[in-house]
């Protein structure tokens, strides 16, 4: 469920969760419980010992979480500014991973303009509007979440832990950090941690907010984690086309006619020239 200062939190699926030590073998082999693994472990009197981690169906570095199906990219209509170059990251690594992103535009009851203008650059992915103030798009996010295994990533404040506590009215997660001050105090997300949400048979991950990020992707593997360029990539002069300054670029030429979206064409060529300067 969660580890924190060398001890991790493993539910047995039946209500009861252990607060158990990993073997000294892991520590040797390099290998670290995550959240969302599933575990064998022996149960002791008061605490209990992790002692084999399954095979992972997959793993992200940021956030840290295992094993997940969807990944809940969420942005902010209103404060704090949606920081789009960290959203298309977390895409690229989604797609990355093989996770189906799902990105869930938040305070949409603060501005709603702004909520459609970040919903048209998305329109290659499954995007929800949601509030959790007035609690809209709650309902289909719960059908979404249906029988999967999913975990929130974006920015802090965006409403991560809000969403979550609407989901299952029985959680009461710290919320707030909006401000610098508070954002290292107690109304703040500090790990991940896994919660299991029966009203949807889900099994869900908040995790802390992080504003830097690096893909540790090469430039020219980058576009392909696009799903909107895909088609229009097929008709490049060249097959190595990076989309950036060659000639005959049917990517460039979807962009000039309004079918790819100019401003995530636009932080495209921001991330891969921030890698050539690396
Ligand atoms: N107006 C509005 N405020 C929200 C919404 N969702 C969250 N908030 C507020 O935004 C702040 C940060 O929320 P929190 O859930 O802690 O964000 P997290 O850091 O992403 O987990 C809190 O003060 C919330 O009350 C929303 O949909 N609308
Ligand atoms: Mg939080
Ligand atoms: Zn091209």
């Amino acid at each position: 469920m969660k580890g924190i200062g060398g001890f991790y939190y493993v539910s047995d699926g039946k209500g009861n969760v252990f607060e158990c030590k990993a073997r000294g073998r892991f520590r040797r082999e390099g290998l670290k419980p995550m959240t969302g693994d599933l575990v064998e472990f022996e149960a002791l009197r008061g605490g209990g010992s992790i002692e084999e981690i399954l095979p992972r169906r997959n793993a992200l570095v940021r956030p840290m979480a295992a094993n997940i199906d969807k990944l809940l990219l969420v942005l902010s209509a209103g404060k704090p500014a949606p920081d789009l170059i960290l959203a298309d990251k977390l895409l690229i690594q989604a797609e990355k991973n093989k996770i189906e992103p799902v990105i869930l535009i938040n305070k949409t009851d603060m501005d709603r303009i702004q909520a459609e203008a970040i919903r048209r650059q998305y329109a290659c992915y499954a995007v929800l509007l949601t509030s959790a103030r007035t609690n809209e798009g709650i309902g289909p996010l719960k059908e979404i979440l249906r029988g999967k295994s999913a975990c929130f990533a974006g920015q802090s404040a965006v409403g991560k832990s809000s969403l979550l506590n609407r989901l299952d009215p029985a959680l009461t997660l710290e919320t707030g950090g909006l401000s610098k001050k508070t954002a290292r105090g107690r109304h703040t997300t500090r790990q991940a941690e896994l919660f299991y949400i029966a009203d949807c048979d889900a099994y869900i991950i908040d995790t802390p907010g992080f504003s830097m990020f690096e893909t540790g992707l090469d430039k020219s593997e980058t576009a392909v984690y696009y799903p909107e360029f895909r088609i229009a990539a097929q008709a490049c002069r060249f097959a190595s086309c990076r989309h950036d300054k060659e000639p005959d670029c049917a990517v460039k030429a979807a962009v000039e006619r309004g079918d790819i979206p100019r401003e995530r064409y636009e932080r495209y060529i921001r991330i891969i020239h921030s890698l050539e300067e690396k």
